[in-house]
């Protein structure tokens, strides 16, 4: 199978981010979360890392929304072709009638596949948070439906689901996701996971680390590597050997690739290393670089 190497959405939201991250080592580029309306996301401390490869962000799903993606999608496309790289485009709709609009958004500018964000922990009204869609496999299922139908007839769909504890959670979302593979023929793919939504950190003093919403943030990087580790090992056992699983979490440097692609994921995303190492593009070409030390046999 193909193999899988990008940046999470959240590191990529403009064309610049696009023509930066074209100059890497990814193969792939992935844009978002983009929503219907724009959002200025958060304010305030929104990311956090804690210097030991964990991180905390409340970004509040900040994006340009449909507006900006239809005038700049195409070039956004065109760049990432243009670097020899995919370009996919993570989106996040708020309700199933903004699949669609959001979908074909992406099939009508080059995009090459289609994430469906159903687990950003961040998004609150005032007081109330709003639940994570990916918990509810039905629900899912019915976003992931439309967004098939709506993404033209050859683009993958991926879906990128919440990390579960609840096993049984983790099972409805494997069939209902085999189940719609049967109808759209191997053209469904699971990225695993999203961050862990609600948790909280201090800053080394009394203030939380992150502003927003008393502080509760969704907890990525060296922090969750072995829930996702053991999330990528449920869905490998639950599914048919076709479908796709793309491993998130914790991966800083070829040891973690190398652990991801053993337990069967046919590539990674990578966000807190790539974000808390300042944007440096050396993170990507590091990591591949240490993988193939530690992997290929050595030259005589
Ligand atoms: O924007 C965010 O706050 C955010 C999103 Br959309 C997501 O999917 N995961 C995350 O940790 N943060």
């Amino acid at each position: 199978m193909e193999f899988h190497f990008m940046n999470a959405a959240g590191s990529c939201k403009q064309l610049a981010d696009v023509e930066k991250l074209a100059r890497s080592a990814v193969t792939e580029i992935t844009a978002g979360s983009i929503t219907v309306e724009p959002r200025p996301g958060n304010s305030g401390n929104v990311f956090w890392d804690d210097g030991q490869g964990a991180s905390l962000n409340s970004l509040g799903l900040p994006n340009g929304g449909l507006p900006y993606y239809r005038e700049h999608l195409l070039k956004m496309a065109g760049v990432a072709h243009g670097g020899h790289k995919k370009l996919r485009v993570s989106i996040a709709p708020f309700s199933p009638d903004e699949v669609e609009p959001l979908a074909q958004l992406a099939a009508e500018h080059m995009v090459d596949s289609i994430e469906v964000n159903l687990s950003c922990p961040n998004v609150w009204k005032g007081k109330v948070q709003k639940s994570v869609v990916g918990f509810d496999a039905a629900l899912s299922a019915a976003y992931l439906d439309l967004a098939l139908k709506s993404a033209g007839v050859v683009r993958p769909v991926w879906a990128k689901v919440p990390p579960y504890s609840d096993p049984s959670q983790l099972a409805a979302m494997a069939e209902a996701v085999t189940d719609l593979d049967t109808r759209y023929a191997g053209r469904i793919g699971i990225v695993a996971c999203n961050t862990f939504p609600n948790g909280f950190a201090f800053d080394h003093g009394p203030k939380p680390a992150i502003t927003p919403n008393c502080g509760l943030a969704g907890v990525a990087g060296r922090a969750m590597k072995y829930i996702a580790l053991g999330q990528v090992v449920q869905f490998r056992a639950l599914l048919p050997p076709h479908i796709p699983v793309i491993g998130v979490g914790g991966i800083a440097d070829g040891d973690d690739l190398a652990d991801m692609l053993a337990v069967g994921a046919v590539g990674v995303q990578v966000n807190t290393a790539y974000t808390a190492n300042g944007e440096n593009l050396r993170v990507f070409t590091d990591i591949l670089h240490r993988y193939v030390e530690r992997t290929a046999p050595a030259v005589e």
